[in-house]
C-alpha cells in the first residue's frame, strides 16, 4: 500500500491537534489519512484555519480500483469494528487502493473530503455520512464528475438519483424492537399497567441511526398512556459524555423516579452505567432499572451475562461485503437491483446472550 505525502498546511488558531491519524495501529499502517478543514471557514477560537495547497493529484496504482472511504471519526466501539471490516476487505492483495478520510466528527471535514476525493479521481467513494443534511453540493459535483458515490450506515437528505445506492440498518424498526421487547418484559413480570418513566440517551442530533430509533422509540411508548419518557438527553453516542450527561441527570431527578433507561448505543449505556454506580444507583435484572441499548457489541453481551444490561438490539456494523457486492457489480457494467439494502439484525438480552457470544465478531 503507497502512502502518499498530500500537501496540508494545517495552522493551529489555539490548542488542537493538527494530527488526525487513527489510533488504529492498522489503520495506520494501511491508510492515507487526509486531514480535511474547510479553507474560508470562519474559524472562531479553539478551531484551527486549514489552508488547502493542493501538490500533485496522488499517481494511480496500476490495475488497482482506487476507494474513497469517508468515516465519521471514532465515536463508538461500533465505529471501530465499522471501520476494521473495510481495512479488512478493501485491500491491496484484493486490488483496491483505499483511501481513507477520517472525518473527525465534523461534517463539513466531510463534505470537503468528498470534493478533494472527486479531484483526485478516485474510482468509488463510499460515504459514511455523520448527519444527512449538507450534502445537496458536494454530491451533485461528485456526480457531474462520474465519480459514483455510495452511501453506507447513515443516510443522506439528498434525491436517490445522486448516489448509487444505500447500505444499513433500519434504525426505526430497531427503535421499535426495543419497545417491543420492553413490552413483553414488563408482561412477564406483571408490570404493564404501571406508571412506567423513561430516560432517553439520544444519539447525534441529525444522525439517521438516532433519528430513526428515536422515532420508533417514541411512536411505540406513545401506545402506553401510562408510560412517559420524562427525560431525553443527547449524548452524541458517546461514552464519556454519557456519562456526564447520566451525573447530571441523577443531580437532577430522583433515580427512584426512573424505571427504564434506553440508550441508542452501548457505549453511551456503559457511560450511564458508570453514573449510575458512581451515585450508588442499581440497575439491571437485580435491580431498580431496566437497561435497553442499541448495537449489540461484545461488551454488551458480556453486561446482559452479568445482569447489568437488560437487552442490546443489534446493529450490524460489517457494511463492507455489501459496499463491495454494489462496486463489483457496478464493474461489471450489472445492474445495481436496489437502492436501499437494509443488513440483517437480531435481538439479544440476558436470556440469550451466553448462547450467542461466542460466535460475536465485535
Ligand atoms: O449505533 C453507534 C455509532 O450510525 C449505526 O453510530 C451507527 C451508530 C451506532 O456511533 O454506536
Amino acid at each position: 500500500m503507497r502512502i502518499q505525502p498530500w500537501f496540508y498546511c494545517v495552522s493551529q488558531r489555539a490548542g488542537g491537534d493538527g494530527s488526525y491519524m487513527r489510533k488504529n495501529r492498522l489503520a495506520a499502517i494501511c491508510l492515507l489519512i487526509l486531514s480535511i478543514g474547510l479553507f474560508g471557514c470562519s474559524a472562531e477560537a479553539g478551531e484551527e484555519t486549514i489552508e488547502i495547497i493542493r501538490g500533485e493529484a496522488p499517481r494511480r496504482e496500476e490495475g488497482l480500483l482506487r476507494i474513497g472511504l469517508i468515516q465519521t471519526g471514532k465515536e463508538s466501539d461500533w465505529r471501530d469494528a465499522n471501520t476494521n471490516d473495510y481495512l479488512n476487505n478493501f485491500v491491496e492483495g484484493r486490488g483496491y487502493e483505499l483511501i481513507y478520510v477520517d472525518g473527525n466528527s465534523s461534517p463539513e471535514r466531510q463534505v470537503q473530503a468528498m470534493r478533494d476525493l472527486v479531484w483526485q479521481r478516485v474510482d468509488y467513494i463510499i460515504l459514511q455520512p455523520i448527519v444527512e443534511t449538507g450534502w445537496d453540493e458536494a454530491i451533485k459535483e461528485a456526480k457531474q464528475a462520474g465519480v459514483p458515490v455510495i452511501v453506507a450506515d447513515r443516510q443522506i437528505a439528498v434525491d436517490d438519483g445522486e448516489y448509487v445506492a444505500w447500505i444499513g440498518s433500519d434504525f426505526y424498526d430497531e427503535g421499535k424492537k426495543a419497545v417491543r421487547w420492553l413490552e413483553n418484559y414488563l408482561e412477564e413480570e406483571n408490570r404493564l399497567n404501571e406508571e412506567i418513566n423513561i430516560v432517553l440517551l439520544e444519539g447525534t442530533e441529525g444522525a439517521t441511526a438516532a433519528i430513526g430509533r428515536t422515532e420508533g422509540i417514541v411512536e411505540m411508548v406513545s401506545a402506553h398512556e401510562n408510560w412517559k419518557i420524562v427525560e431525553s438527553r443527547c449524548a452524541n453516542f458517546m461514552q464519556g459524555e454519557a456519562q456526564s450527561v447520566m451525573e447530571q441527570l441523577l443531580e437532577e431527578i430522583d433515580s427512584s423516579d426512573i424505571d427504564v433507561i434506553i440508550s441508542e448505543n452501548d457505549n453511551m449505556m456503559f457511560g450511564a452505567m458508570k453514573a449510575m454506580d458512581r451515585k450508588g444507583v442499581s440497575y439491571g435484572l437485580e435491580g431498580d432499572i431496566i437497561t435497553i441499548s442499541f448495537d449489540a457489541l461484545g461488551e454488551a453481551f458480556e453486561k446482559m451475562i452479568e445482569g447489568k444490561l437488560h437487552v442490546s438490539v443489534e446493529c450490524n456494523p460489517l457494511l463492507a461485503k455489501g459496499v463491495e457486492k454494489i462496486i463489483l457489480d457496478l464493474q461489471q457494467g450489472n445492474p445495481v437491483e436496489e437502492k436501499r439494502y437494509y443488513v440483517e439484525e437480531k435481538v439479544f438480552d440476558y436470556k440469550n446472550a451466553s448462547e450467542y457470544i461466542g460466535e460475536r465478531v465485535y
